[in-house]
């Protein structure tokens, strides 16, 4: 009789099992980059579209904090290349960086067999505000089913957080992301004993970055600059695992922004990659509070009931952890 409750136990944990990997996958994701300015948000994007192919993950949406109209053009052209150019888009049109940067003219000028590599359809006039868009996404969306992938300048992240109920949604910004939003992954701020100095993305705009870490109601995980430092993505990749790069966006993009050969850091990736397998290959701090002091400089307030917390990548896993990044950018990826 005694192996009856057993057997039982047993049955429930695996349906239990069966269930929970039945609501992960694919993991539901919305986008913000700044597209434009670094190369890891190009690669990042593949990764979200590689996941994508595989079922792995769903991209809801793309909302773009490079106020730079080239950065529109280059978001759609690429979507519309790997087939999705239905994918909604949202732009900060009062947003930060403003600059061409390297690689979007480039790119965007760029053609192989007399065809241009990117034809977009949409351009930034057409975008409807990047908190407004995330507004629209989040209010069409099941409770808690939304992964908030943010990996440049938190404009978008902040005006969304610090949104009015409107003809959208009767709920302000932050009850929103906390009915809506499972989890939030940034790349922004540093933290650790190795650099002190404030991280480029919490700089180019203090104040979202405060607003974020400050009314952010949901579990927010960063990965802090240090983490994607310690992970370098070969060039070699990029010269081999895209077919002809003159004939490929992400190979051409990488290209411009410095002057071949270079191994770029992956911080981007990282945020992506946590996303879609949490867990798998990052540590995670001790939870608590993030701080954004008003110089950008970020710590960590440990308290039990924080609900925020940092990536740590383990010296012996730094290998395989990049081996990931690049089989999931070259769309290379084994199940786990
Ligand atoms: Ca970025």
């Amino acid at each position: 009789m005694k192996r009856l409750p057993i057997l039982l136990f047993v049955l429930l944990l695996a349906v239990s099992c069966g269930r929970r990997t039945a609501e992960e996958h694919p993991v539901r994701i919305i986008f913000d980059t700044d597209l434009g300015n670094d190369i890891d948000d190009v690669l990042a994007l593949e990764m979200l579209l590689n996941y994508e192919r595989e079922g792995r993950a769903e991209l809801l949406g793309v909302t773009l904090c490079k106020a730079n109209p080239h950065t529109a053009e280059f978001a759609d052209g690429y979507l519309r290349a790997a087939g999705r150019g239905d994918m909604p888009l949202g732009f900060a049109h009062r947003g930060v960086t403003p600059e061409d940067g390297s690689y979007l003219l480039p790119t965007l000028g760029a053609s192989f067999d007399g065809q241009p590599l990117l034809s977009p359809e949409r351009t930034a006039d057409e975008l409807p505000e990047g908190y407004v868009l995330l507004r629209q996404l989040l209010a069409q969306q099941p409770d808690a089913s939304v992964v908030l992938v943010a990996v440049g300048p938190l404009t978008n992240i902040g005006n969304l957080l610090a949104s009015e109920a409107d003809e959208i949604s009767p709920l302000a910004g932050r009850e929103l992301v906390a009915a809506k939003v499972k989890r939030v992954v940034t790349m922004a701020g540093l933290f650790g004993d190795e650099f002190d100095f404030p991280e480029w993305n919490v700089m180019c705009d203090v104040e979202a970055a405060q607003r974020t870490f400050h009314l952010c109601p949901v579990m927010l995980t960063t990965t802090g600059w240090e983490v994607g430092n310690r992970l370098l993505y070969p060039h070699e990749s990029i010269l081999n695992d895209f077919g002809d790069p003159e004939a490929s966006p992400l190979a051409v993009a990488y290209c411009h922004y410095m002057e071949m050969p270079y191994d770029r850091q992956t911080w981007d990736l990282t945020a992506v990659l946590e996303a879609v397998e949490p867990g798998v290959w990052f540590d995670r701090s001790p939870r608590g509070r993030i701080r954004i002091a008003d110089d950008g400089r970020s710590t960590l307030d440990v308290a039990a009931e924080g609900v925020q917390d940092y990536l740590i990548i383990p010296q012996e896993r730094t290998a395989a952890a990049l081996e990931a990044l690049v089989a999931r950018t070259a769309g290379k990826t084994p199940e786990q």
